[in-house]
């Protein structure tokens, strides 16, 4: 990428200046559809509002929160626009957690949806540093519409560099202390050449939908970015239940589904409806996809699961299979631009086949925001993630569980994600999470929480766990059935839908 380089000016401006401004670039329910022309006037009006009436200069950060739509991606391509760095926070955050990301960040200003105003208001208390915010959806003279309709739409782009920060992303991690990551202009660039380019390869006619929060970066790539990287279409949707998403698919026609192996497990149920759709592709990512996941969406609807590892920290997908590459059980290779190993407790590679830590190295990561963990997770240009992954002999990687959710049992290794797919591939169970707990003869035992499947017709009973144990049995190897089953309403889970294993065990009753 050439030394200067603004992101927005080459996804968005580019297109326009090409002359495909009139292309559809965002729809959402209620009939709206914006052309590229249309999110860069709003985009420019936005950055005149944010340099002339609240004072931002370059290197600002700016907090964005909101539920996916269309004014939250204008005021993204606003922020990057004036210079600034977009802080874009999962709309389900409570004041307490917003102060500590405005605390930790040391956000100035802020564009945020009026339905959050409660929690952003309570968090501005607390956080003095936020100084200017405004709010969008707002039908009055004090909101971002009124003072946008006062500026021009027209704005020049601030000339950053290409390694000048346009975002920082949170993660909440699996174990509850958040870090943030830092991504340049050109890691968005990069983004959108490596993963979409060689695995996704959508076309200008498509249309993308799906779950995730522009917030995570796995929904700001896939929800907007790679689709305006190739001048294709996105459906933002507030909402993404099931019934939503398969709404919005009919509504939309879209043709790119992007959301998690929980969402796919649930929408399997919709088959019918999908099947007669216009939906063509289906991207799994977010956790790690079980093998019966991946059966049920394919006899569901006949489309084979794209499936994909990312983090935030590499700010999106790394190892992936397309449709024609995918193997059950494995989640693909490494893409091109992207170096993938597995490390043993030492650093050093295992051979393949071995299980270990794993490790990658890319374009787009990794640096901290000012956190003394950068030594810990970041050594030699490799991030180390908090994965155990084995590599097969043709550089396929297969999940085996978080570093953390290896159970040791009576001298066994079992990985709580195994026997989680194997549950899963039962019909009485919706969802489960599984972890060791505590046993005075073996260590360790497995434990299983489980979530029936609504409507089923099963009693969450003796029987019923006697049944379940079995059938793990007959589907792993019989020492990894979970010897205590506990049947639960709903698991817990971060804002971005990952399954928190380290808080089941304040579910336990026994
Ligand atoms: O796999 C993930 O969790 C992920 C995280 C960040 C960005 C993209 C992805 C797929």
């Amino acid at each position: 990428f050439p030394a200067r380089l603004n992101c927005a000016t080459e996804l968005l401006d580019r297109r326009v200046a090409e002359g495909q401004g009139d292309r559809l670039c965002i729809s959402a329910p209620g009939g709206l559809r914006w052309t590229y022309a249309d999110l860069q006037a709003r985009a420019n009006r936005i950055a005149n509002v944010l340099v002339c009436e609240m004072g931002l200069v370059p290197g600002n950060r700016v907090l964005l929160s909101a539920p996916n739509n269309p004014m939250l991606a204008a005021c993204w391509f606003a922020v990057i626009k004036a210079g600034g760095i977009a802080v874009a926070t999962m709309p389900l955050l409570r004041a307490k957690e917003l102060t500590a990301i405005i605390d930790k960040a040391r956000i100035s200003h802020a564009l945020c949806d009026l339905c959050l105003a409660g929690e952003v208001q309570a968090a501005q208390h607390q956080a003095p540093v936020l100084q200017k915010v405004r709010y969008f959806n707002h039908p009055d003279v004090q909101g971002l519409e009124a003072a946008m309709a006062r500026h021009s739409d027209q704005f020049d782009n601030v000339d950053t560099a290409a390694d000048d920060t346009c975002l920082l992303a949170f993660t909440s991690g699996t174990t509850g202390v958040p870090k943030a990551t830092m991504h340049f202009h050109r890691d968005v660039m990069a983004a959108c050449a490596c993963w979409p380019k060689h695995v996704l390869r959508p076309q200008p006619d498509d249309v993308f939908i799906g779950s995730p929060p522009l917030a995570f970066t796995f929904g700001l790539g896939g929800l907007l970015l790679f689709p305006m990287s190739v001048g294709a279409s996105t459906a933002l949707l507030e909402r993404a239940s099931p019934e939503h998403l398969v709404q919005g698919i009919e509504d939309h026609g879209a043709t790119i589904l992007v959301t998690a192996p929980t969402s796919y497990r649930t929408l399997a149920a919709h088959g019918a409806r999908l099947r007669a759709s216009t939906l063509r592709r289906c991207v799994s990512a977010g956790e790690a996809l079980p093998a019966a996941t991946r059966t049920l969406w394919r006899a569901a609807t006949g489309i084979e699961l794209i499936d994909g590892i990312g983090a935030t920290e590499m700010l999106h997908i790394f190892i992936s299979a397309d449709e024609a590459h995918a193997r059950p059980g494995a989640t693909g290779t490494a893409i091109p631009g992207y170096q993938a190993c597995v490390l043993d407790a030492n650093g050093q590679p295992v051979p393949p086949g071995t299980v270990g830590r794993l490790a990658v190295k890319g374009p787009t990561g990794c640096r901290y925001l000012d956190d003394p963990r950068q030594a810990n997770y970041v050594q030699n240009g490799w991030n180390l993630t908090g994965d155990a992954y084995l590599m097969d002999a043709d550089g396929y990687f297969v999940y085996q569980a978080r570093t953390d959710d290896m159970i040791i049992s009576a001298g066994y290794n079992i990985a709580s994600p195994e026997v989680e797919g194997a549950l899963l591939a039962h019909p009485a169970v919706a969802e489960c999470g599984v972890i060791g707990v505590p046993d005075a003869e073996r260590g360790q035992i497995v434990k299983a929480f489980v979530v029936l499947r609504a409507g089923g017709g099963y009693s969450p009973d003796a029987a019923l766990v006697k049944t379940l144990q079995d059938f793990v049995k007959q589907a792993i190897a019989p020492y990894k059935y979970p010897r205590a089953i506990q049947f639960v309403t709903e698991l817990p889970r971060t804002g971005t839908g990952k399954l928190q294993r380290f808080r089941l065990n304040s579910l336990q009753t026994s």
